[in-house]
């Protein structure tokens, strides 16, 4: 079958007045490329914004609700052995409460997660600002159904596996110190029996899939295009588009 597949956008066909924020989930497995995927959208959205009244455009990343470890979950990480793709990895409590915070326009402060120490860090936060589109990005940003029904628009980024180990390699040795036979004992152990049991069954969530991530040029201009059509001012809704598309003109 030809991808992108487009999903009939239930939740989006009723809203002639789109919420701001705008709010778009991005799963996928590891390293898939859901924050390259999301820059490109935000630079590509960020670029009318110069043109069309300031858009402001903003990402969150599910890493950032991690939870505090134990002692003991924390010897194990460093070993390697603890569970980081797993659902009960996440805050669930405070990534709800934040996403909600952030729909009702409320100014929000994001805890900064370390992949080295893994852990928050204790004095950094990020501060995210009312915008009017937020993508928030993660592997199982569609695993919680209350976080799921949130997004206003939902995507998948859907890479080959293999393609996605070794950049996963290449970025756990760059960015997260992390040994050879440590990484790949942890992926196959770990991060692929929950990347098949938690994050793929949530594909099906998708409105839109993204083959080959963030090199899917189309399928970004074309998700970028929708939303400006969604979000352009005094925009016609689309039921009465199609009733002033069908009007047929008699002749007197
Ligand atoms: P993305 N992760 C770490 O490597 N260390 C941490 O302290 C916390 C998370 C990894 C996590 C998951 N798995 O696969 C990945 N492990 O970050 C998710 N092990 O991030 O979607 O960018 O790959
Ligand atoms: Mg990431």
């Amino acid at each position: 079958m030809a991808s992108p597949v487009w999903g009939d956008l239930p939740h989006l066909n009723a809203l002639d007045k789109i919420p701001r924020p705008f709010l778009i989930g991005v799963a996928g497995g590891t390293a898939s490329g859901k924050s390259t995927v999301c820059s490109k959208i935000m630079e590509q959205l960020g670029q009318t914004s110069l043109l069309e009244n300031n858009r402001m455009v903003t990402i969150i990343s599910q890493d950032s609700f991690y939870r505090d470890l134990t002692l003991e979950e924390h010897k194990r990480a460093t070993k390697g052995e603890y569970n980081f793709d797993h659902p009960d990895a996440f805050d669930t409590e405070l990534m709800l409460k934040t996403l909600l915070d952030v729909k009702a326009g409320k100014r929000v402060e994001l805890p900064a997660y370390d992949y080295v120490a893994h852990k928050r860090s204790p004095t950094s936060t990020a501060i995210i600002h009312c915008s009017d589109v937020v993508l928030f990005e993660g592997i199982l940003v569609f695993y919680f159904p209350e976080i799921r029904d949130l997004f206003n628009m939902r995507l998948f980024v859907d890479t080959d596996p293999d393609i996605r180990l070794s950049r996963r390699v290449l970025r756990d040795i760059e960015e997260r110190g992390r040994e050879l036979d440590q990484i790949l004992s942890q992926y196959v152990q770990l991060v692929k029996p929950a990347f098949e049991e938690f994050c793929l069954p949530t594909k099906k969530y998708a409105d839109v899939i993204i083959p080959r991530g963030a090199d899917n040029v189309v399928a970004i201009d074309l998700i970028v295009q929708h939303i400006q059509e969604l979000l352009r001012p005094n925009r016609t809704s689309r039921r009465s588009r199609n009733n002033s598309d069908s009007i047929v003109e008699r002749p007197h």
